[in-house]
């Protein structure tokens, strides 16, 4: 037993040690090292329903020049002030209305979009201009120059997902402002499709960190999956899934971030799963009961879950259902660090 009068002879030790940028490892060493993960973000869940509204009031008080990303962060509660979605991941929805234009840049993060509502809204990379459906992914890689725009008559919504946190945790932000809003386009719609999404590489393409292929519509996305479910065994854990990779090294289209598309048959309940990865799910088509962490939660189309580390996951799908995840897995799986269960 520790007598009190030793305790407070500890506190003022440890309040003197303060004063010369010392302090002691044994208060905190069982913090710093936790015998399992123990993520700061909850489980939570943003109802599209409910966003919609704000992002339209949004869309009244500001231009997407002005703003220059017209977006609402999806901001996890457990984490207010800190743009994350989980403790690892930055994740967004971002507004363009007609005749609009966010002006182009590039930064070191590296982002994903994934269009949620409204036809006719493009985002250029790199000299090529793509354009945005709901249910397509599209990947900015690290310092490529990048900027959206909208010809459509109505509102476009697209979910932005970036490892905003990890370059922030590792002070190596840059980011450069384009000469003019838009890039000008030196190649035209298609070109990255059709170079690096033909199974093709020519002598001097090399592996590189993020894909050349930019774009994954959602047509083909959709037409894979449900290949995948007539001819597959589904995952008890998972469902039915596939990833979307970097053609040019078989690994996630970015280097910090991994997505996919996962569809489960109506029905379907999957069996607990958790991973060290923290996860966002966008729910694409039907309806999900999940529980996460032993949260329940309903899910709608366009509606967004965060994920946290090590957080125990099931699904149960009404209706085909279909859901875009990505993660912080790559990250996990080159520091050795990704561990699954699957109970
Ligand atoms: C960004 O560049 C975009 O280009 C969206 O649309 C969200 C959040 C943080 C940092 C950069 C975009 C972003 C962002």
């Amino acid at each position: 037993m520790t007598s009190s009068s030793q305790l407070s002879e500890r506190e003022s030790y440890y309040s003197e040690l303060g004063n010369h940028s010392l302090a002691p490892l044994w208060a905190s060493l069982a913090r710093l090292v936790p015998p399992s993960p123990q993520p700061s973000a909850q489980a939570f869940a943003w109802k599209y329903a409910e966003i919609r509204q704000h992002l339209l009031t949004a869309g009244k008080l500001i231009t997407a020049e002005e703003a220059e990303r017209r977006v609402l962060v999806l901001e996890n509660p457990s984490l207010a002030g800190q743009s994350r979605i989980t403790d690892t991941l930055y994740a967004g929805l971002q507004l363009i209305l007609p005749g609009e234009v966010a002006p182009a840049h590039r930064h070191v993060q590296s982002a994903l979009r994934f269009a949620i509502e409204g036809e006719g809204a493009y985002t250029a990379v790199n000299g090529e201009r793509v354009s945005m459906s709901p249910g397509d992914f599209i990947i900015t890689p690290a310092w490529t120059w990048h900027d959206h725009g909208s010809e459509s008559s109505g509102p476009v919504v697209w979910l932005d997902g970036l490892d905003v946190p990890f370059i922030d945790f590792l002070k190596a932000g840059f980011r450069e402002q384009y000469e003019h809003a838009s890039q000008i386009a030196h190649r035209s719609e298609g070109e990255a499709r059709l170079r690096f999404g033909s199974g093709m590489l020519g002598p001097s393409d090399k592996p590189t960190n993020s894909s050349p292929l930019f774009k994954y519509p959602y047509d083909q996305t959709k037409a894979a999956l449900a290949l995948i479910a007539k001819t597959e065994e589904i995952d008890a854990h998972r469902g039915f899934e596939i990833r979307y990779i970097n053609p040019t090294t078989g690994g996630d289209a970015l280097p910090t971030i991994s997505a996919g598309m996962r569809l489960l048959p109506d029905g379907f309940k999957t069996a607990p799963y958790r991973s060290t990865d923290g996860s966002v799910i966008v729910l694409v088509e039907g309806s999900l009961r999940a529980t996460v962490a032993g949260k329940e939660i309903t899910l709608s189309p366009k509606d967004v879950v965060a994920i946290p580390a090590w957080a125990s996951v099931t699904l149960e799908a009404s209706g085909e259902t279909v859901l875009f995840n990505f993660s912080d897995a790559p990250v996990h799986q080159k520091l050795g660090l990704w561990r699954e269960e699957r109970s």
